[in-house]
């Protein structure tokens, strides 16, 4: 029987010591002899020179491990949100994961963002709260937070002692600790009928062994989630969690025989520059001189709206390529092989035109995407050395490549990228340092706004009218649909009024125009991207055999634009969340402050000497006031930062079209 595999994602907030955990469980599975530390730059994932240097961590990687009778595929991630999308690119492959949260912070926003996604991804997890040895570490304080906050069903599979110092320990429950077993007996009956039958009559009436296996189920079907408590650097609680990944995560099943279908979740380039695409097959088995076709792979997204990133992979249609070397993980890096599995995660050279998010073969599960907020900010990237802007074009295509979201854009002549924030920019102007030898500096970061529609309009081309530069019919009608909710389009047509010589199948036709929908889509009046709309497709025709897709293709953007301009937008500017702890003595500056920044303020809310607030800023000033916080707040002030949506902006809309450059300055208005 071919040995199982675990594709483990790592994730958590920024800092909660998810490389840390992944060096002990390295050390524990006796990969390594020796423990490195995120500090002094030692470890095995944070292995790029500016992670090492930041210690923080930039890029997921991958390392392997064995336990029990399975390979465990370890996928640490960077929980800064300026890197989000490395972790949008990993959950796509991902078997389980372990969500790691610290027990003194608790449970933060990054937290909430991920746990969220691994619900809707439904990604069975483990939680892992760490760092019990640190003074100010919680149980009962983080068990509440997360029943709260992430989910109320969890199992703490365990208790600690010692909390706070260096001899902290977390000790599993066994089968004789009766009130954990009722407890348990209790969650696991809320979602399974014949436990709740049972459990009835008397809690302890269910045999441990079945309630065990009950949790194990449950857990992969990601619908509880057990919490285990430790800490990283001392390595308590990292036995029983490494017990439970073998126990209640789910190896992935695969047939290495079966049809070749892979993904690709991010590429390398090696030493020689040469492009490395690390993939995770769900079936069959890829050989090292293998000819692969690859095509981006089908998507689910949480939100819709992506017309720029659709219309980007619109471009890249099918690609083939044949691979020149295989790695595969097994225990510590890659090593190199001469096949790779249904199952593993494998490094494959050779395929120049690879991209992130690739599907290699046959489509296998369908993609996660846009789980997160998308950037909200962008800047011109300008090569001190005028000699050098042809390399920093270069440089910038490929450093999209291993991070399509930086999306870099042309505009008159200069080149601009989009941002999470400014540690993504620090890390894009060292990288094109260190690895290009170029030296950039970046314009103001402006914001990246949307547009939606305010009213309904409806436009059509009828076959044979006057103006009507195409064989082909078309109506659409575009209306406001609920914030938040992307793109939608519908088909109102007969199926008599469409050319099925061109599109073979109702759903094919739908699914195409709504593709050249979303593209036309991508500039609305003022230049932004439209969404939270809703089109119809409510006029149809074509002559038989002139007809052809191009022509329905070129048609879309004539007529929705002209239906647009029927409903009207606003251009709305994306604003970030900033919840403070201030002393209460500081509240009056910050306010100011904030009103300064084109900012509002809810009501501050007192705990003891110090002062809760919320606030809702511009994402192009969300920065400036984190860095006028320490002074506001004699040093003492923190704030934590999440996406909080879109607003119209004030004044006269900002148009990117006509500057060609975004005309939001971000500046209060
Ligand atoms: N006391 C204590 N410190 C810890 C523990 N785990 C991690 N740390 C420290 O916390 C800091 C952050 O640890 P990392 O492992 O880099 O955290 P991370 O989650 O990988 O951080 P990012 O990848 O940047 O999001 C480092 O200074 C670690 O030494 C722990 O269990 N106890
Ligand atoms: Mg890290």
């Amino acid at each position: 029987m071919p040995r199982r595999t675990l594709n483990l994602g790592i994730l958590a907030h920024v800092d909660a010591g998810k490389t840390t955990l992944t060096e002990r469980l390295l050390y524990a599975a006796g990969v390594i002899d020796e423990i490195g530390s995120v500090d002094a730059g030692t470890t095995q994932t944070d292995s790029l020179a500016l992670e090492r240097q930041r210690g923080i961590t930039i890029k997921s990687a991958v390392v392997s491990f064995a336990i029990d009778g399975v390979t465990v595929n370890l996928i640490d991630t960077p929980g800064h949100p300026d890197f989000i999308a490395e972790v949008e690119r990993v959950l796509s492959v991902l078997d389980g994961a372990v969500l790691v949260i610290s027990s003194v912070e608790g449970v933060q926003p990054q937290t909430r963002v991920l746990m969220r996604a691994l619900q809707r991804l439904r990604i069975p997890a483990l939680l892992f709260v760490n760092k019990i040895d640190r003074p100010g570490a919680g149980e009962e304080r983080v068990l509440r937070a997360i029943a709260e906050r992430l989910s109320p069903a969890v199992v703490p599979m365990g208790f600690t002692r010692g909390l706070g110092t260096r001899t902290a320990g977390f000790t599993p429950w066994r089968e004789q600790d009766i009130a954990a077993r009722a407890r348990l007996a209790e969650v696991l009956a809320e979602r399974d009928e014949r436990i709740l039958a049972a459990y009835v009559d008397d809690e302890l009436s269910v045999p441990y062994g079945r309630l065990r296996r009950e949790l194990a189920a449950q857990t992969r079907r990601g619908l509880v989630y057990p919490v285990f408590f430790g800490s990283a650097v001392t390595g308590a609680g990292v036995p029983p969690l490494m017990t439970a990944l073998a126990e209640l995560l789910p190896a992935a099943a695969g047939d290495p025989g079966g049809p070749v279908s892979g993904r690709v979740f991010k590429i390398e380039r090696g030493a020689g520059g040469e492009k490395i695409g690390y993939v995770r097959m769900f079936s069959g088995t890829v050989r090292a001189r293998d000819r692969l076709r690859f095509a981006p792979a089908r998507e689910d997204s949480a939100r819709e709206d992506s017309a720029r990133e659709d219309s980007a992979r619109e471009d890249r249609a099918d690609r083939e390529g044949k691979v020149t070397a295989i790695g595969v993980f097994e225990r510590g890096p890659a090593t190199p092989r001469a096949s790779v599995s249904a199952g593993q995660i494998g490094k494959l050279w050779g395929l120049d035109e690879i991209q992130v998010g690739d599907q290699i073969g046959q489509p296998g599960p369908v993609a996660a995407r846009q789980q997160f907020a998308p950037p909200t900010l962008e800047s011109v990237v300008v090569a001190r050395r005028p000699g050098d802007r042809a390399a920093l074009r270069a440089a910038l295509g490929q450093l999209a490549e291993q991070d399509p979201l930086i999306n870099v854009r042309q505009v008159l002549g200069e080149t601009s990228v989009s941002l999470y924030g400014e540690v993504q920019k620090e890390v894009i102007q060292a990288t094109l340092a260190s690895d290009f030898g170029i030296d950039v500096t970046f314009r103001e970061t402006t914001a990246i706004c949307i547009e939606r529609p305010v009213g309904r309009g409806e436009a059509a081309e009828l076959l044979g009218a006057p103006g009507n530069p195409f064989p082909a019919a078309l109506g659409l009608r575009i209306e406001p649909a609920p914030a938040g909710s992307g793109v939608g389009f519908r088909l109102d047509v007969g199926i008599r009024s469409m050319p099925m010589y061109v599109y073979k199948t109702t759903g094919n036709f739908a699914a195409m125009m709504a593709q050249y929908v979303r593209q036309a889509l991508r500039e609305g009046l003022s230049g932004w991207q439209v969404t939270d709309c809703a089109v119809t497709m409510y006029e149809s025709g074509y002559i038989s055999p002139a007809t052809t897709a191009a022509h329905f293709r070129k048609l879309t953007p004539l007529v929705l634009l002209a239906a647009l301009e029927r409903a009207g937008t606003v251009v709305c500017e994306p604003m970030i969340r900033v919840s403070m702890e201030i002393p209460a003595g500081a509240v009056g500056a910050v306010l100011a402050a904030v009103a300064r920044l084109g900012g509002t303020a809810g009501t501050p809310s007192p705990r003891g000497d110090l002062a809760l607030l919320e606030t809702l800023l511009p994402a192009a000033r969300a920065q400036d006031l984190q860095r006028q916080l320490p002074g506001l707040t004699s040093g003492e002030g923190v704030a934590e930062t999440s996406f909080g949506g879109y607003q119209p902006v004030s004044g006269p809309p900002p148009d990117r079209r006509r500057t060609g450059r975004n005309g939001v300055s971000g500046r209060a208005r």
